[in-house]
Formats: structure tokens, C-alpha cells, sequence
């Protein structure tokens, strides 16, 4: 008998970090969605300076409008995103960032989920707006992380001090780790893809696998190795080119 019966769960909310697992989702519309709902995971409510949800979309469901920038993951099926007169079809996988300000529509074409990353933009004197973009992660060139050929990041956002913020991806062969406990002022919205692992997160241990999202806010001491027999793969927002 699955143990939530039992009252049981691996997710975890602290003041500092959060491990949240499918089993715990509840989902919500969102102003302007339609014919869709959303999974709020991170958000101003646990001090988190950015918003991320996961958005589940029937065929011709729509996002709603939003202030802010906008970053999209497409996690399944698949959307077609309209900018700048220009219509983008993507699929699982496929990513795209749209600016403040930046008119666009997103339509799914079949049922669709679709990961938003949201956040203010914070400008900065004599740096220039950045630009919206579409792409597909996997065509996008990984690089090692300090040498370790395990640890492969992918950097989807162009490496610019236009953008305030970073989204990657890290791919862990099994039994790669990250080669330190990191410490720092960023914080993250961390959503598994694939694979599972063990994340080190202030002084507590998390198994997660794919679905689960995590948030580590700004110093939490974070840590993770892959585990199993497959890559284990996550999609990491960071907060970036700014003092903190
Ligand atoms: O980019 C990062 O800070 C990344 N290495 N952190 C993490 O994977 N928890
Ligand atoms: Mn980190």
C-alpha cells in the first residue's frame, strides 16, 4: 500500500529550502490561463524572489499574460509560442525567454506541460535590455563542470549581463557528483527531468527522482550526486549578473 495513507511523504518545506514531490501537488488556475492549471512550486509566499510552476495545458490551452519575464521549458507535448510576428513551434525540450514587456501567446497544440520561470526584471545603468529567444536544449553544447566529464552543464540563456538570470541544464552520468557543497548568495528553482539522485540541502539528505521540484534559497548549502543506472538531469534557475 503506497505509506501517503499513512500520512507520509519525501516532501520537505524549510525556511531555507523545499523539496516538493508529485505526490503533494495541488493544482490552481492562474489569472488569464485557459483551458489549463498550474503547480505553483516556488513562490513570494516561501520567500522565494522568483515564481516557478508548472503549467498543464489541454489542446488549445493558453497561458495567461504575466509582468514579469518569462522563461519556458517544454517538459511534454508541445506548444506554439507567437513573438515578435513569429510563430515557434516547441516541443519536449524546447525553451524560449521573453523579456518584460514582450507580447507573446503560448497555444498548445496537444496536451502539454510546460515548466514558467517568472521573475522581475532588475535592470542596471548602461547595460542593454535582453532580447527573446527560442532554442532546444538538445542542441545546445554542454560543458564539462570543472574538468569532470560526469558533470556536463548545458547554459541556455546567452552569457550576457542583459539577463538577470541563468536557467541550465546538469547532466550527471551515475555517480557523478557535484565537486563541492556549494554556498552561495543565488538561489534556485530545481525541477528533476530525469533520473534520480541524493540532494545534500542545508544539513538534511533528499532521494528525489524525476518530477520533483526543489527550491534552495540564497546560502542553503546544496550538494547532489546521481544515482541508478541512467543520467540523471535537472533544470536549474539561478539568479545572475546581479550583486544579490
Ligand atoms: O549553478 C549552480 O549553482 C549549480 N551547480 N547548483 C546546483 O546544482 N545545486
Ligand atoms: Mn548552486
Amino acid at each position: 500500500m503506497p505509506l501517503k495513507h499513512l500520512g507520509f511523504t519525501r516532501s520537505a518545506c524549510h525556511r531555507d529550502h523545499a523539496v516538493l514531490t508529485p505526490d503533494t501537488f495541488v493544482r490552481a488556475p492562474l489569472p488569464g490561463m485557459k483551458q489549463a492549471t498550474a503547480i505553483l512550486h516556488a513562490s513570494a509566499r516561501m520567500g522565494a524572489a522568483f515564481s516557478e510552476y508548472t503549467a498543464e495545458l489541454e489542446a488549445g490551452g493558453v497561458l495567461g499574460p504575466t509582468a514579469a519575464q518569462r522563461f519556458l521549458f517544454v517538459l511534454s507535448g508541445s506548444v506554439i509560442l507567437e513573438f515578435g510576428g513569429e510563430a515557434h513551434s516547441l516541443r519536449a525540450d524546447g525553451y524560449a525567454f521573453l523579456p518584460e514587456g514582450c507580447a507573446h501567446a503560448v497555444t498548445a497544440s496537444e496536451p502539454s506541460r510546460v515548466e514558467v520561470i517568472e521573475k522581475p526584471y532588475v535592470r542596471l545603468a548602461g547595460v542593454s535590455d535582453p532580447w527573446p529567444l527560442a532554442g532546444d536544449e538538445r542542441a545546445v553544447a554542454g560543458r564539462p563542470l570543472g574538468g569532470d566529464d560526469g558533470l556536463n552543464v548545458r547554459t541556455l540563456l546567452p552569457a550576457d549581463p542583459a539577463f538577470d538570470m541563468a536557467v541550465n541544464t546538469m547532466i550527471y552520468a551515475p555517480g557523478a557528483t557535484l565537486p563541492m557543497v556549494e554556498i552561495h548568495v543565488m538561489e534556485h528553482g530545481c525541477l528533476m527531468l530525469e533520473g534520480e539522485g541524493l540532494f545534500r540541502l542545508a544539513d538534511q539528505w533528499y532521494p528525489v527522482t524525476a518530477g520533483d521540484f526543489t527550491w534552495m534559497g540564497p546560502y542553503c548549502p546544496q550538494w547532489f550526486a546521481g544515482l541508478g543506472k541512467a543520467r540523471a538531469r535537472y533544470l536549474i534557475y539561478k539568479d545572475w549578473n546581479r550583486a544579490g
